[in-house]
């Protein structure tokens, strides 16, 4: 079947599914359609729909340094992303309280750009108080202790204008996106995926359906559930005036490994905060599998005072300030932290794309295009993306601090 006629059901219009969207439509595919759950684009339940999100490409897993480096090279130079980009580089580095893992994992962090020669001049190593001040004068906590680097080629991406400037030019490319109505069931022909009926009672056929729904894709196919763990972390944002904002302009995207991160105020002066953590799950009680709930503007209780140690390491006039637009934000988590991009085994026609593990926003110009592949290639050739059966994800994260928490315990 020609591209121009294949019929292609894509479920969930986050970031995987906008991203398929724009590499198939760019390629010649004339049949797309986009369900989403949610009413709007950005949708509520994107991760993706979100102030701002990290984009870096220092990785303790060297394959992922040169795919980020990919889609950084897309941030600065493709007319679609670009105006979403901002590269204020990014400081990371552990405070004084770190333990080994986090201090491990930022130095394997390092070592993949460290000698490559796309970061050569653009890495600079803080080892004092000094250091700091050097690179980023505006932050005036103490962080005392605090050692790691600063990364030039490096900011972050504002993440829902991002979305919502693919979700237009997926429109102006023939892609029919309908809102509002979550698929309540995949529909077979045999073993052969053949479209989907909505809570609404609508059909959509096709000849291949791909599921890009995150966090929430256990929902349609409970059988991922095994190798993919609905997680949340906490956001929250602090107001700041005109003056204050003003202040902290163009700071680099600060992570302290072991604390959390934060960015630049948005143009209307909200600062975002995110602790760090192994995140909460959700877990059903009879199946153990983790998808998110219906509700997620709320934060658990300890993540408040976490997100005020952040503020107060690093920028402490704000630690005490109100918290505004808190919620948790859901990631798919692997057992290794690497996507699952991938035909569903056992069936015919079903793609599923997720797995993005927290590590995925800066892909959103690239993902799509490695679905594409998959999708004309009838098959995945990239291990760490095939389907793993029972590959269940712990928690046990080498870049992450903490243990993993369910909601339930806490809520
Ligand atoms: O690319 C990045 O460094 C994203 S970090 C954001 C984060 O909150 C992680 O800190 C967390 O461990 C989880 O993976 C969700 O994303």
């Amino acid at each position: 079947m020609s591209r121009a006629n294949s019929m292609v059901l894509i479920i969930g219009g986050g970031t995987f599914g906008l991203s398929t969207a724009y590499h198939l439509a760019n390629a010649g595919y004339r049949n797309i359609t986009v369900l989403e759950k949610g009413a709007t684009v950005p949708s509520p339940l994107s991760a993706g729909n979100d102030l701002n999100k990290i984009v870096r490409a220092e990785y303790e897993e060297p394959y992922y340094a040169e795919l980020a480096l990919a889609a950084i090279a897309e941030w600065t130079s493709n007319p679609l992303f670009a105006p979403h980009y901002r590269q204020v580089g990014y400081l990371l580095g552990n405070s004084a309280a770190a333990l080994e893992k986090s201090r491990t994992s930022l130095a394997k962090s390092l070592a993949s750009i460290q000698t490559h020669p796309a970061f050569a001049g653009q890495i600079t190593p803080i080892n004092s108080r000094e250091d700091i001040r050097a690179v980023a004068p505006a932050l005036d906590g103490a962080m005392d202790g605090w050692v790691g680097y600063f990364n030039r080629l490096a900011g972050y991406a504002r993440s829902a204008d991002a979305l919502r400037a693919t979700y237009d030019a997926v429109n102006g490319l023939g892609v029919g996106i309908a809102l509002d109505d979550a698929v309540a069931t995949l529909d077979y022909d045999g073993h052969k995926c053949v479209g989907a009926t909505t809570a609404s009672g609508k059909r959509y056929t096709a000849d291949v359906v791909i599921l890009t729904m995150g966090a929430s894709v256990a929902n349609l196919l409970p059988s991922i559930g095994h190798q993919v763990t609905g997680r949340s972390w906490a956001i929250a944002h602090v107001q700041l005036t005109p003056e204050e904002a003003a202040k902290l302009a163009g700071i680099p995207v600060t992570y302290s490994r072991d604390l959390g991160f934060f960015f630049e105020p948005d143009p209307t002066g909200l600062l975002k905060v995110s602790p760090s953590g192994s995140g909460y799950t959700n877990k059903n009680k009879e199946t153990g599998i983790s998808v998110p709930p219906e509700d997620n503007n709320f934060m658990p209780p300890a993540e408040e005072e976490a997100i005020r140690k952040v503020l107060r390491e690093h920028l402490p006039s704000l630690a005490e300030r109100p918290l505004v637009n808190t919620k948790i934000c859901w990631c798919a988590d692997t057992a290794d932290t690497d996507y699952i991009i991938d035909f569903v085994p056992g069936k015919e026609g079903l793609i599923v794309a997720t797995g993005d593990s927290g590590h995925a926003f800066k892909m959103l110009p690239l993902v799509g295009g490695w679905v594409k592949d998959v999708l004309e290639n009838g098959k995945q050739d990239i291990a760490r993306w095939a389907w793993k059966e029972g590959n269940n994800a712990g928690g046990e994260v080498s870049w992450r601090v903490g243990k993993s928490r369910d909601l339930n315990d806490y809520t």
